[in-house]
């Protein structure tokens, strides 16, 4: 099979030399950090607020100690909103060394876990308070609706931070019976200081999956949020000073990922690293982390696939698989990308799914309440989807897409369906990150668990079928970390949510998503008198 494509490979974190030398030191204490003043911003739906653009560290915004700076940009306008300092390596050192005085000092490490849930649900209700603000900002830096943004970012973010305050106070240890002569328990105890490396696909959301159980367990965190969306979690910090945590509990810090993500990666101030993004750059966190042994979870790609047997309630199948791959522009990590569907089935599946997305995929102004689909984040997404179509036609594929006209400014990609594609194909192995589906036939269950297992991912897999038996048969055999039966895109952040093989290490959300979080001490004391 010749190649009729290969996509080029982006430069990895951690290749610059100069990494390997920094963030050995703490910083010091004569500051030379000067506060930043807010900004005044409106976004194209009128709303106005005050945007914080500096550094986030012990409850202040402070300059970066470089002149870097980060430019964001509307996807939807490719208008500049504005710029926010950016972390160099000592300011990475200066956000740690924060987070490890707060970690230490008693008015977080006396704290009981009913004292922070009550932060914590205080938090909560101050991101819900201010619900519009921060809906906007989202919309306005991520290209998400607004409807999106209103009705499931910024309300899971509140709700994550209610689910695990709950935890706060009942993360006990146990007794374990070792006899009369001995005295055995064990104890839970934050992990300590948590740098926390979030994406741009759902920047609140994200970053309560991240804050939630850390704060639940008593960890502090150096939260770097990502160069394409920094606005909406620094507005946060000042929810967070209002909310009562004390300086340096959570510090939020901008910045590149190849300076500051890798700063946090291999600080050995930092005890525990949580990442969430692409494989490649899960692998150099990993590779980074690995200089000091952090403990490490990592949320990374996937190309999930979704499997249609020719019993399934077809017009069920095909309005999941739509949301499951169509859903946040596509951007979304469990994306249900590659729909499997049986030969009887097939060609009917295939007409329904043109179908459904032409009525359902509205495109347009993000801000607009008809919107399903709007921009892809950047120029750059936005190429890389366009690429993987591109490609598709140079090998032969049918692309299908059934949406009318796009906007004519901003970063936006017709809904497409590819079919008929060359089974070696990168748009069915590769994580697109756009919505866009990759349609493939099989035989029968045999086939499509080998078709669905022959992935470097593992992150979810969903199953459509009548059949009891086989949906549970299926659900076991997937190499996934996560299986919808009958539906995609359905997580509940009471359930752990993560993958296998590389799409990633541990588990978030659920009280599984509490592990990475704590350490657990066993105490022994001898009571023979011995
Ligand atoms: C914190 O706890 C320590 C040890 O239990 C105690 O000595 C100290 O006074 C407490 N500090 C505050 C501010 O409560
Ligand atoms: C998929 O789920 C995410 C979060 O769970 C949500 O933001 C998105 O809108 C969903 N997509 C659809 C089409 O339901
Ligand atoms: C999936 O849902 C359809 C439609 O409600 C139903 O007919 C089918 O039995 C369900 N499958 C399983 C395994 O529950
Ligand atoms: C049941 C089944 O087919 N499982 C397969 C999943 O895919 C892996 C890797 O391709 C195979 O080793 C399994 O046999």
């Amino acid at each position: 099979m010749s190649y009729c494509f290969r996509l080029s490979q982006p430069a990895r974190w951690g290749v610059k030399p100069r990494l390997a030398k920094r963030s050995r030191g703490f910083a010091s204490s004569a500051s030379t950090w000067l506060p930043v003043l807010p900004i005044n911003l409106t976004a194209p739906n009128s709303r106005s607020w005050k945007q914080p653009v500096g550094l986030f560290i012990n409850n202040e915004y402070i300059e970066s100690q470089g002149a870097d700076r980060i430019t964001t940009v509307n996807p939807a306008t490719e208008e500049t909103i504005c710029s926010v300092h950016a972390a160099s390596g000592h300011d990475v050192d200066r956000a740690v060394s924060a987070a490890r005085d707060a970690l230490r000092h008693p008015s977080w490490r006396n704290l009981t876990g009913t004292d922070r849930a009550r932060l914590m649900v205080r938090l909560a209700d101050l991101v819900d308070a201010h619900a519009e603000t921060l809906a906007t900002i989202e919309t306005m830096d991520n290209g998400k609706p607004y409807t999106v943004s209103l009705g499931y970012d910024v309300p899971d973010l509140s709700s994550v931070l209610r689910y695990y305050a709950g935890f706060a106070d009942k993360n006990f240890g146990k007794t374990v019976d070792l006899g009369p002569e001995k005295l055995a328990y064990t104890t839970v105890q934050p992990v300590g200081v948590c740098g926390q490396i979030i994406p741009w696909n759902y920047p609140l959301s994200m970053a309560g999956w991240k804050l939630g159980p850390a704060l639940c367990c008593g960890n502090t965190i150096v939260l770097k949020l990502a160069e394409l969306t920094p606005l909406s979690m620094l507005y946060v910090g000042d929810l967070i000073r209002e909310a009562g945590f004390p300086p340096g509990v959570i510090n939020i810090v901008n910045g590149h990922g190849h300076v500051a993500g890798a700063a946090l990666a291999e600080h050995e101030g930092v005890d525990k690293i949580a990442f969430t993004g692409s494989t490649k750059t899960g692998k150099d966190v990993m590779r980074l982390a690995s200089g000091t042994m952090k403990a490490i979870t990592l949320e990374t790609g996937g190309k999930s696939p979704l499997i249609v047997f020719d019993d399934a309630n077809l017009d069920q199948a095909v309005s999941w698989a739509h949301g499951g791959v169509m859903g946040n522009q596509g951007q979304v990590c469990t994306a249900t990308s590659r729909l499997l569907v049986q030969d009887g089935v097939y060609n009917e599946f295939v007409q329904r799914f043109v179908e459904f997305t032409a009525k359902t995929s509205v495109v347009g102004d993000p801000f607009d309440e008809k919107t399903y689909q709007g921009p892809q984040v950047s120029k750059a997404q936005l190429d890389r989807v366009n690429l993987f179509i591109s490609a598709a036609k140079a090998c032969g594929g049918t692309i299908h897409q059934p949406s009318a006209s796009l906007p004519s400014r901003g970063f936006f990609v017709q809904p497409t369906i590819l079919t008929d594609l060359p089974a070696s194909h990168p748009a069915l192995h590769e994580e697109i990150f756009g919505p866009c589906a990759t349609i493939v036939r099989f035989k029968d269950e045999d086939e499509a668990l080998s078709v669905a297992n022959a992935s470097r991912y593992g992150l979810a897999g969903a199953v459509f079928t009548n059949d009891v038996a086989r949906a549970h048969r299926v659900a076991r055999e997937l190499e996934a970390g996560m299986v919808w039966v009958n539906s995609s895109n359905d997580s509940d952040i009471r359930m752990p949510f993560g993958g296998i093989k590389e799409s990633g290490i541990g588990r978030e959300l659920g009280e599984e998503g509490l592990r990475g979080y704590y350490n657990v001490k066993a105490v022994q004391v001898n009571l023979s008198g011995q």
